[in-house]
């Protein structure tokens, strides 16, 4: 091959620099490149996206099509059928959220279906390890508790649960959760969701051609399904892993690619499903296992968790996490990953051609993600260890025999992680009047000017982790509390804002918050599927009352800034129909002119709900939510006492120096 022709098949240069403000994924990407590797990061250097998919200004739900309408003169032209740009944005904005929740809620329902066969003592190697927690969870939806064994209510919680995926009609049982207002919103606009696999079922059969060709119509199905995942498959997710495996409380952690250790035999699990992780920290753990890599000169085993399962099992088991998901492909260039388990959602196919290169042994373990060419080793729950065992196994064999060197970049930073809706109660109110009530307060005489919830994903189409943590830097400088879950948290970990320390880079009021209580400005709370944590909280703000009577009255918005799923589409659109103003980043695939953008960006609040919003800059993003969160106080009559705790020239002169 000439020199010009494998210039070309190399294709352009990645810069670096501006891919990522990640030191250890940067030293790994520049050994990508001298070691001959591509990633995600190359690929989407190389391949430019799409514009007329990006604005979904296209469609192929039949073989008339598919359709191509123009971005620049959206209704200069229709469909071959007639569908408007607002009907086909619309459907294609909508089955984002179908499938988006269809991922989540088949996540709850495998968690719902465990949870059966522990309590019916089908499977023994889980346990129910939060009894509390069962109990309050029954209680919130009305099962009685008093004087009943904890197997007698966790059957019949079983069975409402199940309600949440396969009730046909009626409302679902987390619908009891939501603040009395909110729920008047949704009955009044016919979006109390039934069952997830009805709302999902009938979201795809409106979307199909020749059926719903109204955009507020299909916008009111968009909402029903996604409060189906958020107030449905989510929440029943979460409830059930902490029923299960226990409610995160904090714990210190140490975060970023320098967790691995090159005299240790790395494992890494990377997805989204407890069990796997879980089922792992045994196998680790296990005596013979240990002396199994001693014996193969090892100093022992070490586990490290990525993406959102490592986020969840950080939150609640302190498992050292090496990076979020553009960093998956890039652990695996240091050479001391000896093993990388995967289950669902987030996993990359690039990986399969990573970990080949640098004989890493790639194994998938659910029976929903084969990936050509990788080994499969099914993750059985009744014996969970014959996977989990297997695995390490072949990571003890693959360490005998490393060859290539291994460069592990030495970047760790340690933080506090492990908020639940539960303890953040505990924690401002303390052991005996544990209660949101010092929350509100602070948040109504202005210390705390409100609650942000930055979540969501990394992209490798805009600077990794740089637009989270210049958005949370604004967002706590102007006395915002963020609440974080998924690779988000982990980008703000690793950028330090995880200690109570990093309050020094808060406002005055949101600083002598966290000195006084001695937490971060930032709090993770987990996976993105503990997203809905977040509405928990909420709810509980609007319970404890001073701010509203529903959530769309509270001084908080929501944030995906580098959002790439569609999981994140239907978790912005829950926080949306839930009354949350919420702003993407990186693009948003409606274009701007049209009816359906107004409808999502004005006409959703107009009806009771929250709005969506986008920019592409941190800052101005962040500015976006605190002009929302000022607009709510003073709605509130709050915007009063804050002016009293503002900052002055010399507070802000002292914050931009540190
Ligand atoms: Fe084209 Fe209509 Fe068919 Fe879509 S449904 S591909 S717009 S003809
Ligand atoms: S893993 S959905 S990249 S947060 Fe939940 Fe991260 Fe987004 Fe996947």
């Amino acid at each position: 091959m000439t020199e010009e022709k494998k210039k070309e098949k190399a294709g352009k240069p990645l810069d670096i620099k501006n891919a990522t403000i990640c030191e250890a994924t940067a030293q790994m990407l520049r050994k990508a490149e001298r070691d001959g590797v591509e990633t995600a990061f190359h690929r989407a250097a190389n391949m430019k996206a799409c514009p007329i998919g990006a604005d979904s200004a296209c469609c192929k739900h039949c073989s008339m099509g598919p359709c191509r309408l123009n971005s620049k003169d959206p209704y200069g032209k229709v469909g071959v059928c007639g569908a408007t740009i607002d009907t086909i944005q619309a459907r294609n904005f909508a089955r984002m959220v179908a499938s988006g929740a269809a991922a989540h809620t088949d996540h709850g329902m495998s968690m719902l279906d465990l949870f059966r066969e522990v309590v019916n003592g089908k499977i023994e190697d889980y346990k129910i390890k939060d009894p509390t927690k069962l109990q309050e969870v029954a209680k919130e939806i009305g099962i009685v508790t008093e004087g009943r064994e904890i197997k007698d209510i966790a059957l019949e919680l079983y069975s409402e649960l199940e309600r949440t995926y396969t009730q046909v009609e009626g409302e679902i049982p987390f619908a009891k959760r939501v603040p009395a207002k909110t729920l008047e919103t949704w009955r009044k606009q016919g979006v109390v969701p039934r069952g997830a696999m009805r709302e999902i079922m009938e979201l795809m059969h409106r979307t199909h051609m020749g059926v719903d060709q109204h955009y507020e119509n299909i916008t009111k199905q968009c909402s029903r399904t996604a409060l189906a995942d958020g107030w449905g498959g989510s929440m029943v997710a979460t409830e059930i892993s902490d029923i299960l495996f226990g409610t995160p409380t904090p714990v210190k952690v140490e975060v970023d690619m320098g967790c691995l250790k090159e005299d240790h035999v790395n494992v890494i699990i990377h997805g989204h499903e407890p069990n796997l992780f879980e089922s792992m920290i045994d196998s680790v753990n296990d005596p013979s296992l240990i002396q199994a890599a001693k014996d193969a000169g090892a100093n022992g085993i070490n586990l490290v968790g990525m993406c959102c399962s490592g986020a969840e099992m950080m939150s609640r088991h302190g498992v050292p996490h090496a990076g979020n998901f553009m960093s998956t492909e890039a652990v695996l260039i240091t050479g001391a990953v000896d093993a990388m388990g995967v289950d669902v959602q987030c996993i990359k196919q690039g990986l399969a051609k990573v970990a080949e290169c640098y004989n890493t042994r790639l194994f998938t373990t659910n029976p929903r993600c084969h990936i050509e060419g990788v080994e499969h080793i099914e993750f059985e729950e009744h014996s969970p260890r014959a996977c989990t065992d297997a695995i390490v196994e072949n990571a003890i064999v693959r360490f005998k025999n490393r060859k290539l060197p291994v460069e592990i970049p030495q970047f760790k930073t340690m933080g506090i992680h492990g908020f639940s809706h539960e303890y953040i109660n505990y924690m401002l109110g303390g052991t005996f009047r544990s209660s949101y009530t010092p929350l509100n307060d602070n948040i109504i005489n202005g210390r705390i000017r409100g609650v942000a919830g930055v979540v969501g994903c990394t992209n490798p189409r805009v600077k990794q982790d740089y637009v989270h943590v210049e958005m949370v830097k604004e967002l706590i400088r102007n006395d915002v509390l963020v609440v974080q879950t998924g690779c988000s948290q982990v980008a703000l970990a690793k950028a330090g804002l995880y200690t109570p320390e990093a309050a020094h880079l808060a406002g005055p009021g949101l600083a002598e918050v966290c000195e006084t209580v001695g937490m971060p400005p930032v709090l993770g709370l987990g996976s993105c599927v503990d997203n809905s944590r977040i509405l928990i909280a909420c709810s509980e703000m609007v319970r404890t009352g001073g701010l509203g009577e529903s959530l769309a009255d509270l001084p908080v918005a929501g944030a995906a800034p580098e959002w790439m799923s569609e999981k994140a589409i239907s978790i912005g659109h829950y926080f949306v129909a839930s009354g949350v103003y919420t702003v993407f980043g990186v693009t948003f695939p409606i274009i701007e002119e049209t009816k359906f953008h107004k409808h999502l960006f004005e006409g959703l609040e107009e009806l009771g709900f929250g709005k969506w919003g986008f920019a592409k800059d941190p800052i101005e993003m962040a500015q976006l939510m605190i002009a929302h969160i000022d607009k709510k106080r003073k709605e509130l009559g709050i915007d009063k006492a804050r002016e009293r705790v503002l900052m002055d020239m010399s507070d802000r002169r002292e914050l931009d120096a540190a």
